[in-house]
């Protein structure tokens, strides 16, 4: 396995020592995020789990291997070239035997991550069931991932370009457990409000950990998702960021957008359509992420020792 899976040698030393090790997705670099800011963030990311005393390992896959903990040039590359692949569970083959730059969405991340002995996984938001997933079967394989990786993802729930209460019932489905995250209710990514209710609410990292490894500790090979809301200040209107994501959709069923390119297609045409705004917030609520998930692995460290 070890020509498969190159770590590099500051997570492969924390990985041993037991400290707190925070994994961080791609896919938000090259097809989530505009150049330059993709880049900028990917770096103040890293800075903010670091910030937190955890140490960033940003996952990616090149030259058929997949790279935990990246290095500058890499992240240039990914943020800057057309070339990147998008490589969710079932692209895995062919982008390895390839040899392909590839970015990784939460899926392959989570995958990665468990290979490497990360248990905690910061990102933005997940994928899950798309609008109209009753006809089109559109439903990330973000899900599936969540459901037999043993990773735990925080992320800001998920968007509205979702189709949300299905995302939560495909979740229980799997078995997934959510946590909201000193909240009862599981946010929209760009707002807190949903309506929607979580399953548990945790008020510590320590409460979280203990409750990731009563499970683990059952032998369950299960991931979860801990739903953080974006920071007050931070929020966009409900009603506003919502049109925009109904005239994006719009959009892309006018242009007959589908499959893998739906997402990223999406998350440019909000940003284009909120002249940034939105770019701004998506920044805020990946940092607040990496706060959390840094608490919950050093968390989780302790307890395992
Ligand atoms: N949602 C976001 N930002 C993102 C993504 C989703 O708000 O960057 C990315 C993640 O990498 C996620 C992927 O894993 O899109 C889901 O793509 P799909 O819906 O094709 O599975
Ligand atoms: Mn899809």
């Amino acid at each position: 396995m070890s020509d498969m899976v190159i770590v590099s040698e500051e997570v492969s030393e924390a990985i041993s020592d037991g400290a707190p090790v925070v994994a961080l997705e791609s896919t938000i670099i090259s097809h989530g995020m505009p150049y330059p800011r993709n880049l900028e963030t990917a770096g103040e990311v890293e800075a903010e789990v670091r910030r937190w005393g955890a140490i960033p390992a940003t996952i990616a896959i090149r030259d058929g291997s997949y790279r935990v903990g990246l290095d500058s040039k890499t992240l240039e590359l990914l943020a800057t070239s057309d070339e990147v692949a998008k490589a969710s569970t079932r692209d895995l083959g062919g982008v390895i035997s390839s040899r392909r730059l590839a970015a990784t969405t939460v899926a392959t991340t989570m995958i990665g991550a468990h290979l490497a002995g990360v248990h905690v996984f910061a990102t933005g938001g997940t994928g899950g069931v798309h609008r109209g997933g009753e006809k089109s079967l559109d439903v990330s394989a973000d899900l599936v991932e969540l459901s037999r990786t043993p990773v735990a993802v925080v992320s800001a729930g998920v968007k509205s370009i979702l189709d949300i209460e299905k995302t939560l019932e495909y979740l229980e489905t799997l078995g997934v457990p959510v946590y909201g995250w000193k909240t009862s209710e599981f946010p929209a990514f760009y707002s807190t409000h949903t309506g929607l209710s979580v399953p548990l609410s945790v008020h510590s990292a320590d409460e979280l950990a203990r409750a990731l490894h009563a499970v683990w500790n059952l032998g369950l090979r299960t991931g979860a998702l801990v739903a953080n809301p974006i920071p007050k200040e931070a929020e966009l209107e409900h009603g506003y960021i919502e049109s925009v994501i109904q005239d994006a959709i719009l959009d892309a069923e006018r242009e007959g957008i589908r499959g893998r390119d739906l997402t990223p297609y999406l998350l440019g045409a909000i940003v284009e359509r909120t002249d940034g705004k939105s770019l701004e917030a998506n920044i805020a609520l990946v940092k607040n992420n990496a706060r959390v998930a840094s608490e919950v692995a050093t968390a989780l460290a302790k307890f395992s020792r």
